[in-house]
């Protein structure tokens, strides 16, 4: 049986704070992202947009592009390069190939809790990574939220790695990924965003991962029986400028804006984490069948799971993958 729809409320945006900043010029920046407006990450974009026309007295305009209208995390981070659209806030995942190092959020199980992502991302790794980002035509000017990801499939349930047999899950454009449910025993196909909806609907593939909040603002619930909580890799949000528009801004308005991407990024990893065990309830009464697992039970994925450490760490670099399980 296919699930009705679900959908969570959302919080009503903060307030703005901090003076009116002046500065020459007036600018227009398209933001997009491959999230539906449902979604944690456009209310985030909502407030980033509030606090960027108000504190620039309208100077600045922000337009919101959801739903990888105009492309998906790849395809508009390449329109950034090129200088055709200022701004966008993909997962790190699918960026790899460009930036190698993002490859440790990849890593499985790396994180067992949000608010050691949040030390790493806003302490020095988090800052030299923005700092190596901002290169090849793009600025990195902050974190945000896209969470812990979660499978769902239209088959079965899926309580151990057995289950996953033979099932054909997408995954994000991403080595790392693929090998990840290549050694669970699963059938791994990589796929941009934007496809995912449609391939899980005609059934090219059984199966995806990502985020509760994405699961469900993405309606895939519609299309998917099953759920299990497996929590196996917390994937971020890079906040990213085109370095053309960035370099035609006067400094007051870049400050203005690396202000303005911080404040998202808390406030959407504040939205997401405080709706999360409500969305999850929301699926639920959707109709979807929800598998939480035991310790013990995420234990058997996590020991099937370790060689992908090893099979990554020259590609990584040790010392970084030693670093931020020294912190965890
Ligand atoms: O923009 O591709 C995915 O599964 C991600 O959640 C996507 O980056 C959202």
């Amino acid at each position: 049986a296919l699930s009705a729809s679900a959908a969570t409320e959302m919080p009503p945006l903060p307030d703005v704070t901090g003076d009116t900043v002046k500065a020459d010029g007036d600018f227009e920046i398209k933001f997009s992202i491959g999230t539906t407006e449902s979604g944690a990450q456009y209310r985030g974009l909502e407030y980033f947009e509030k606090i960027v026309e108000q504190r620039s007295d309208g100077h600045i305009q922000v337009a919101l592009f959801p739903g990888a209208q105009l492309g998906d995390d790849r395809q508009a981070t390449s329109a950034l390069q090129a200088g055709t659209l200022e701004m966008t806030m993909p997962s790190t995942s699918p960026l790899v190939n460009m930036f190698p190092k993002f490859a440790v959020f990849d890593l499985p199980f790396l994180f067992p809790k949000p608010e050691m992502a949040d030390a790493v991302l806003d302490g020095e790794i988090g800052q030299q990574m923005l700092d190596d980002a901002s290169s090849k035509g793009l600025v990195a000017i902050g974190w945000g939220e896209n969470g812990y990801r979660q499978l769902t499939n239209s088959q079965h349930p899926v309580e151990k790695p057995a289950d996953l047999e033979g099932l054909k899950i997408r995954t994000m454009e991403n080595e790392l990924h693929l090998d990840i449910w290549r050694t669970l025993g699963a059938n791994p196909t990589p796929m941009s965003f934007a496809e995912l909806f449609t391939a899980l609907e005609q059934g090219v593939v059984d199966g995806q991962e990502n985020p509760w909040i994405t699961i469900e603002s993405s309606k895939f619930n519609e299309v998917q029986d099953y759920a299990t909580e497996t929590n196996h890799v917390y994937t971020p949000f890079i906040t990213l400028v085109s370095a053309r528009f960035w370099d035609r801004l006067p400094e007051e308005y870049q400050q203005l804006l690396r202000d303005a991407a911080t404040k998202m990024g808390d406030y959407q990893r504040h939205v997401s984490r405080t709706l999360n065990d409500q969305i999850k309830q929301d699926l639920k009464d959707s109709g979807m069948q929800i598998t939480e697992l035991t310790p013990e039970q995420v234990k058997l994925f996590q020991d099937k799971l370790e060689p992908v450490y090893q099979d990554w760490r020259d590609e990584i670099g040790g010392e970084l993958i030693d670093d931020i399980r020294a912190q965890v």
